[in-house]
C-alpha cells in the first residue's frame, strides 16, 4: 500500500488531521489498533476550547458539537464553603463548550468513512521504518494479513503510550516529566445537572470536579490516592467525599443519582521535544500529556494538527518545508503554555500531603488572591479558554 501521509492512531489528533488533510487534496491512511467500536465508547475529556470549536467547525464536524454541545461562559472556583465565578466571557470575550471526546471521535469517523477515507481498525504489531529516510514506511497486521504501508510521512498520533514517541532516537529527543502524587476518581452519574457550569473545588480533603456530559448524565471527579481501586469505593462513600469536598452556602447541593462507571487515572506532566525526526512527526498525547485540571489535552491534540496540517498543504501544494521545519517549535510553544496552566491549576487546586502549614496557608492565600483580583481572573479566563 502506498498513501502521502501515514497517520498512526485514531484518536482526535490522528482523526482530525486525516480529516484537514483530506479537505487540501492530500491523501491519508490511519491505522488504529483498538476498534471501531471501542474508541467511539471510550470516555475521556470534556471541554472544548473555543479556537477547537472554530477548527472542528471549518473542517465540517462541527454541526452537532454546536447543536448538542453545551456552551459555557464561565466557571466557577469553590473553596472555604464559597463559591466565585470566573467569567470568562466577560474578561476575555470567549467561552467553552462541554462536548464529550467520544462524540468528536464519532463525529470525525462519521466525516472520514462519508469522504471515503481509509481507516483501519483493529490493526496489530504497527512498527515504524526508515522514518529518518525519504521512504519511511508503517508495518502491521491487518484481518490476520501482514502488511507495508509506504508514505511520504509518518504522524504519530498514538497517544501516551503509542510506539511513535519511542522511535525517535533517544539521543535526538528529550523528555520533561512531572508525575503527581494523586490521581482522579471519575464517575459517571445518571442524572440532572447539579450547576449550570463547572466547579472546580478545592478541599482539605481534596480537590473535586463537578462537570457535566448531558442534561442527563453527569461527570464528577475527586482526589484520589493513584494506587486505590474503584472497588474501595462503595457508591455511599463516593457521595459522602464529593458532598464534604463540594459543600458551599447557599443551600447548594450535588444531585445524586445512579453511578454507572468508576475509574482512576494518574495524573502527569510530559513533553518531548523535538516534536520531530526526520520525516516522522508526533502530534497530541503522543508527545505531550498534562494533568487535565486545565482541560487541555484535547484541545492540545486539535491544536498540533491545525499546524501539521497546514504544514503538509504548504509542502504539497507549495513545495515549501519551512512550515514542516517551524512545527516543532511552533507547537512546543503552545505546549508549554498549557503545561504550565495545567500545572499551575492542579497546584492551586490539590491537596499535597507533605505541604507544610506554610504551604497550606500560601495555596489559600493565592486562592483568594486569584478570585479577588480582576488582573488575576483575566489570566486564569485567558489560559482556560486557550486564548494564547
Ligand atoms: P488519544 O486519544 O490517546 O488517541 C491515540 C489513539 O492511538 C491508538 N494507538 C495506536 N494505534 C495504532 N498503533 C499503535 N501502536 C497505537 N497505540 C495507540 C489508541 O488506541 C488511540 O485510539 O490521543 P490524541 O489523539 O493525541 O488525543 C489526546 C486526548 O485524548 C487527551 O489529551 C484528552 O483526553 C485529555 N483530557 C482532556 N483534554 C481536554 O482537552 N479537555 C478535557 O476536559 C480533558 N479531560 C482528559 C480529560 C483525559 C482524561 N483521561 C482519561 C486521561 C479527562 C480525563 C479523565
Ligand atoms: C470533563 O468533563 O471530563 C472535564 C472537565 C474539565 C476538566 C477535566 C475534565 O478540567
Amino acid at each position: 500500500m502506498r498513501t502521502q501521509v501515514a497517520i498512526v492512531g485514531a484518536g482526535p489528533a490522528g482523526l482530525l488531521l486525516s480529516h484537514l488533510l483530506h479537505l487540501n487534496g492530500i491523501e491519508s491512511v490511519v491505522l488504529e489498533t483498538r476498534s471501531r467500536a471501542d474508541i467511539e465508547a471510550t470516555i475521556r475529556a470534556g471541554v472544548l476550547e473555543q479556537g477547537s470549536m472554530d477548527i472542528l467547525d471549518q473542517a465540517g464536524v462541527g454541526e452537532r458539537m454546536r447543536r448538542e454541545g453545551a456552551l459555557h461562559h464561565g466557571f466557577e472556583l469553590a473553596f472555604g464553603g464559597k463559591r466565585h465565578r470566573i467569567d470568562l466571557t466577560e474578561l476575555t470575550g470567549k467561552a467553552i463548550t462541554v462536548y464529550p471526546q467520544h462524540e468528536v471521535i464519532i463525529d470525525l469517523v462519521a466525516a472520514r468513512l462519508a469522504a471515503g477515507g481509509q481507516l483501519l481498525f483493529e490493526a496489530s504489531e504497527v512498527a515504524l521504518h526508515g522514518t529518518d529516510t525519504a521512504q519511511p514506511s508503517v508495518t502491521f497486521s491487518h484481518q490476520g494479513e501482514a502488511q507495508r504501508l509506504l508514505a511520504d510521512f509518518v504522524i504519530g498520533c498514538d497517544g501516551f503510550h503509542g510506539v511513535s514517541r519511542p522511535a525517535i532516537p533517544a539521543g535526538v529527543r528529550q523528555d520533561f516529566q512531572r508525575t503527581y502524587p494523586f490521581g482522579w476518581f471519575g464517575i459517571l452519574v445518571e442524572s440532572a445537572p447539579s450547576s449550570d457550569e463547572l466547579i472546580y473545588a478545592q478541599h482539605e480533603r481534596g480537590f473535586a470536579l463537578v462537570s457535566t456530559r448531558s442534561p442527563t448524565v453527569q461527570r464528577l471527579y475527586f482526589q484520589c490516592d493513584p494506587q486505590d481501586h474503584v472497588d474501595n469505593w462503595s457508591d455511599d462513600r463516593i457521595w459522602s467525599e464529593l458532598h464534604a469536598r463540594t459543600a458551599s452556602d447557599g443551600g447548594w447541593k450535588l444531585n445524586e443519582g445512579r453511578i454507572f462507571q468508576k475509574n482512576i487515572i494518574g495524573m502527569r506532566s510530559f513533553v518531548c521535544a523535538p516534536m520531530r525526526s526526520g520525516r516522522l512527526f508526533l502530534a497530541g498525547d503522543a508527545a505531550h500529556i498534562v494533568p487535565p485540571t486545565g482541560a487541555k489535552g484535547m484541545n492540545l491534540a486539535i491544536s498540533d494538527v491545525r499546524l501539521l496540517a497546514r504544514a503538509l498543504e504548504a509542502f504539497y501544494q507549495r513545495g515549501t518545508e519551512e512550515l514542516l521545519d517551524g512545527y516543532s517549535d511552533a507547537a512546543l510553544k503552545r505546549v508549554w503554555r498549557a503545561e504550565y496552566f495545567s500545572w499551575w491549576m492542579t497546584r492551586l487546586l490539590h491537596t499535597f500531603a507533605d505541604a507544610s502549614p506554610f504551604e497550606r496557608q500560601v495555596q489559600r492565600a493565592e486562592l483568594e488572591n486569584v478570585v479577588s483580583s480582576r488582573a488575576m481572573r483575566t489570566a486564569l479566563a485567558e489560559n482556560y479558554v486557550g486564548a494564547f
